[in-house]
């Protein structure tokens, strides 16, 4: 341990209120359309901007302010990850503007031996790892509930631009935990973050061990943008991104099971075959998308199609694809194929004049293969199912 590690007196209280973060938007939820909740720019070309003439005062969908599903025709020609400036973001307050030489966060709780306050610098001087790998909204798909489906669902309308790769650089949380003196009593670990949200959802312990489990401060080789959670935020491998909390501030670390309402009242899978149950959401399943605007437009006779497709679970295994319902027929998958992140693949299509659908299902390498349809859940989370993409050949 370096000793820049502070560690807090006896009261175990280091105090440090809000005032150490300026919130820079307003969260009023009335000016949400004036004042962005989002820092970075959003061209039309790149993402789907939900805020356009959605955001009405006292409709429970006005959080859309801080919500923008990527374009996937912006992944067309790009290489393995996905830029930041094409990143979708999912936001439940107003982006907040973090001073790193004021940040700390703390470590504590009953199930460690020591309460630990780590800047920025102690915590990007703990030696680091890069990993690769897709965050994926669990609301990723929702769309298609009501598409498809016919199903009625609240939440914002993704349909698959809720996903993207990057290559995230922190510290594994283990090793901060550790040197917090992780008991084996220890229990769940709390990630709490820093903006009005003040979100907070509990990790099982044996997860928050996993190496691929970050406490990230890099994305694609630069410091964290503030959307994507400057300083610090948590990258939860495998797990939908909602595990994944942005401006931490705070770790609590228990030796009982920890609820928050980001596990038990949003973020849980209920209704439908599952009754009256909610369970967190927790790892994502297998999902695929092409790099064509929604609905697409391309010109008659032969088309190479790129897509992309990505399992919680593994590497994929196979991807197949139909025109208008015909044969399934293997698309050719290239270039990495990292677990936990996504695959590329493309196919030849001598594309005939007239309105099409395409699709596409994945399976990853322990056999999960993306179904034809989604039992329909409450919350509209998780959805998997093959999505017919409407293309119109000229
Ligand atoms: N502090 C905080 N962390 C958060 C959220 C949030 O609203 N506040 N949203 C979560 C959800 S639901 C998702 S899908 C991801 C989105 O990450 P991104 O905006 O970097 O793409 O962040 C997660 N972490
Ligand atoms: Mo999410």
């Amino acid at each position: 341990m370096t000793g820049t590690v502070r560690i807090a007196g006896s009261d175990g209280m280091i105090r440090r209120g809000p005032e150490s973060i300026r919130i820079l938007a307003s969260t009023r939820k009335a000016e949400l359309k004036e004042e962005h909740g989002i820092r970075k720019p959003l061209p039309p070309e790149r993402y789907v901007d939900f805020r356009d003439g959605e955001v009405k005062p006292g409709d429970p969908t006005e959080d859309r302010a801080f919500n923008a599903e990527m374009r996937w025709e912006a992944m067309a020609g790009e290489d393995y990850l996905t830029p930041v400036g094409s990143f979708f973001v999912r936001s439940h307050a107003a982006t907040p503007s973090i001073d790193a030489a004021e940040w700390t966060l703390r470590v504590e709780g009953p199930g460690v031996e020591w309460t630990l306050e780590l800047g920025y610098e102690d915590l990007s001087r703990m030696p680091s790892v890069s990993i690769t790998r897709a965050l994926e909204c669990a609301g990723n798909g929702r769309a298609f509930f009501e598409e498809l489906q016919g199903g009625k669902v609240e939440g914002t309308p993704w349909r698959l631009g809720a996903v993207g790769v990057a290559e995230w650089t922190g510290v594994p949380l283990k090793e901060v935990l550790e040197r917090a003196g992780l008991k084996d009593t220890a229990s769940e670990v709390m990630l709490e973050s820093l903006d009005a949200a003040r979100m907070r959802r509990p990790l099982p312990v044996e997860k928050a061990m996993e190496d691929g489990t970050l406490l990230a401060f890099g994305m694609n080789g630069e410091a964290l943008v503030p959307d994507h959670g400057f300083p610090v935020r948590a990258v939860v491998s495998g797990w939908a991104a909602v595990a994944s909390v942005k401006w931490l501030g705070r770790i609590y670390v228990s030796e009982t099971p920890l609820s928050s309402p980001w596990n038990t009242d949003k973020y849980v899978m209920t209704g439908g075959e599952l009754g009256a149950r909610r369970e967190p959401v927790k790892e994502r399943g297998v999902k695929s998308a092409l790099e064509l605007r929604w609905p697409a437009r391309i010109s008659r006779g032969k088309n190479t199609i790129h897509g992309r497709s990505w399992s919680g679970h593994g590497v994929i295994a196979r991807v197949e694809y139909s025109v208008d319902g015909g044969t399934w027929r293997e698309a050719r998958i290239f270039g990495p194929n990292v677990s936990g992140a996504w695959a590329q693949w493309s196919f030849e299509w001598d594309a005939t004049p007239g309105e099409h659908e395409v699709r596409v299902k994945a399976t990853d390498d322990l056999g999960n293969m993306q179904p034809d349809t989604m039992p329909w859940n409450e919350l509209g989370y998780l959805y998997d199912g093959v999505v017919g993409h409407p293309i119109s050949v000229g």
